[in-house]
């Protein structure tokens, strides 16, 4: 769970002592206010939006509830520099303050840990969240300056409505903005500045085009607000959360601005829709942005789980899950492979098929578990004495296969020694022993498939010998098509 989410603030933010952030929450909460000034609206103007209302969700998400007085306190003091009257302005702090924690209540219910919108749903609900959180704050101001009779020429319904629009904006561009840059966020390669730059310029001239009436007037502006869609859709398709969140605040920052001071396609559509155009337009901005970067997100995360999961079942499919060697299946894969390249360039490939003696004892007499132990402790031994291109299977039960590629007769009859001595004297193995049985293509046999039945059959003299030795395969009066009976080998 989130730490901010526990109450307490989490990474940087911790750094700041409760005061701190306090002071730090007031501060920005201020600035913003008064950057914006909700007197426009008192004085007639449309006010268009209201970063504070962003802020202060941001700040309740990511370093708890337990700042909202920052909150409050702010917003008070905007309210006072505007109402004069301290009752409305600790009235109008109450109604930002409560707007701000309903809002980061739902988001964390809704949407989860509050800094990620990994899926489009999450981007949905929290527009919708600063919609309805926004009437909050709307309901707040307008009954103050009903209340104290400052509503001018507007009605009440209409400075609802622009208080509204303006603290859903402010929530939607800026709250996300916040959040996302308030995590570390992935190193950039170059060629991605080079990109970002190459499509940041255009947007930013186009919406600057658009919003500040710079169009020929025959040109209609209104639908040319569509043009900046593909923009916002190759951020949303090539670039991090935080990219994206920067160039839709920068979007609707300049079309706020240009709506604000009376230019741009929203102003010359019907009296009173201005803020309702703006709002939609964000809106759309923040949605098409959002959701499609989380959607490619989360493909990018499952095609990439989806590649771990594939390297996972290959890895199992080919490896003995006692031991995690190789087993049989891949065995035959790669014997043949081997033996195909040695047929090819007249190489040898040597075979060592190791039994262990007696193995059943350990079994009957320390417990299956001690005799799994046994095994793994084996596997350790031999993977010791493989090197370059040889590999070790575990070939089934208590018998362990190694193959030696460019290996000669001689090599091959030192190594299957030099392990039949290392585990005669390895502690950790229960005392046990192991027969060896050798065989080497071309030498011991010409036929590739009839190479492990060599080896097999090598061993099984080893233990017919009296076991605890090695026994290279030597043609003689039993055809290497014959199976290694097992009769033999149990008997001692
Ligand atoms: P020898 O090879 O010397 O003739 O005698 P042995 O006692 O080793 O006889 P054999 O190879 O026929 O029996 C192998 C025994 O290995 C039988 C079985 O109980 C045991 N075994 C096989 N697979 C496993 C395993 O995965 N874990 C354990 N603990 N025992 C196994
Ligand atoms: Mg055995
Ligand atoms: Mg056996």
């Amino acid at each position: 769970m989130d730490a901010a989410v526990r109450g307490r603030p989490a990474g940087w933010a911790s750094s700041f002592s409760y005061a701190g952030q306090l002071l730090l929450v007031a501060i920005a909460y201020f600035a913003a206010a008064r950057l914006v000034p909700s007197a426009g609206m008192l004085a007639g103007q449309a006010l268009v939006v209201s970063p504070a209302a962003g802020i202060a969700l941001a700040a309740l998400l990511l370093l708890g509830y337990r700042v909202w007085p920052g909150v409050w306190l702010a917003a008070a003091l905007a309210g006072v520099t505007v109402q004069g009257s301290l009752f409305d302005a600790a009235l109008l702090g109450a109604g930002a303050t409560l707007e701000a924690v309903v809002a980061a209540l739902l988001v964390r219910r809704c949407v989860g840990l509050p800094r990620s919108f990994e899926r489009g749903e999450d981007v949905v609900e929290f527009v919708a969240i600063a919609a309805l959180s926004s009437a909050i704050g709307a309901t707040t101001v307008t009954a103050v300056i009903a209340w104290s009779g400052l509503s001018g020429s507007q009605g009440v319904a209409s400075t609802w409505w622009m208080q509204w629009q303006a603290d859903a904006m402010g929530i939607v561009v800026v709250a996300p903005l916040i959040l996302c840059w308030s995590r570390r966020g992935p190193a950039k390669p170059q060629q991605k500045t080079l990109e970002m730059l190459c499509l940041a310029l255009p947007t930013l001239a186009a919406t600057q085009a658009i919003f500040s009436d710079s169009l020929p007037a025959t040109l209609p502006s209104l639908p040319l607000t569509f043009v900046i869609l593909p923009f916002v859709i190759w951020a949303a398709l090539r670039f991090e959360q935080r990219e994206v969140t920067t160039l839709n605040a920068l979007i609707c920052a300049v079309a706020a601005w240009h709506t604000a001071e009376g230019h741009g396609p929203f102003t010359s559509a019907l009296p009173g829709t201005t803020p309702l155009l703006l709002l939609a337009f964000a809106a759309t901005v923040v949605i098409t942005g959002l959701v499609l970067n989380a959607v490619a997100g989360e493909r990018s995360r499952a095609i990439d789980a989806l590649a771990q999961a594939l390297k996972t079942l290959k890895e199992e499919a080919i490896r003995d899950p006692l031991t995690n060697l190789y087993n049989r299946r891949f065995l035959h894969d790669y014997l043949a492979r081997e033996l195909m390249r040695a047929e090819r360039d007249h190489l040898r490939v040597a075979v060592l098929m190791i039994d262990l003696d007696h193995f059943k004892r350990v079994n009957d007499t320390a417990g299956h578990a001690a005799g799994d132990e046994v095994l793994v402790k084996l596997a350790s031994l031999l993977k010791r004495y493989i090197r370059g291109s040889d590999i070790a299977c575990r070939f089934g039960g208590e018998e362990f296969t190694l193959v030696l590629p460019n290996a000669t007769v001689q090599s091959a009859q030192a190594r299957a020694e030099a392990i039949c001595k290392a585990v005669r004297e390895e502690r950790g193995l229960r005392g046990v022993t192991a027969s060896l049985g050798v065989a080497v293509f071309p030498d011991s046999t010409a036929e590739p498939e009839a190479l492990l039945r060599a080896a097999d059959r090598a061993l099984y003299e080893a233990k017919e010998r009296g076991r605890n030795r090695v026994k290279m395969f030597a043609r003689g009066p039993a055809t290497i098509s014959t199976l290694r009976p097992k009769s033999p080998r149990r008997a001692a």
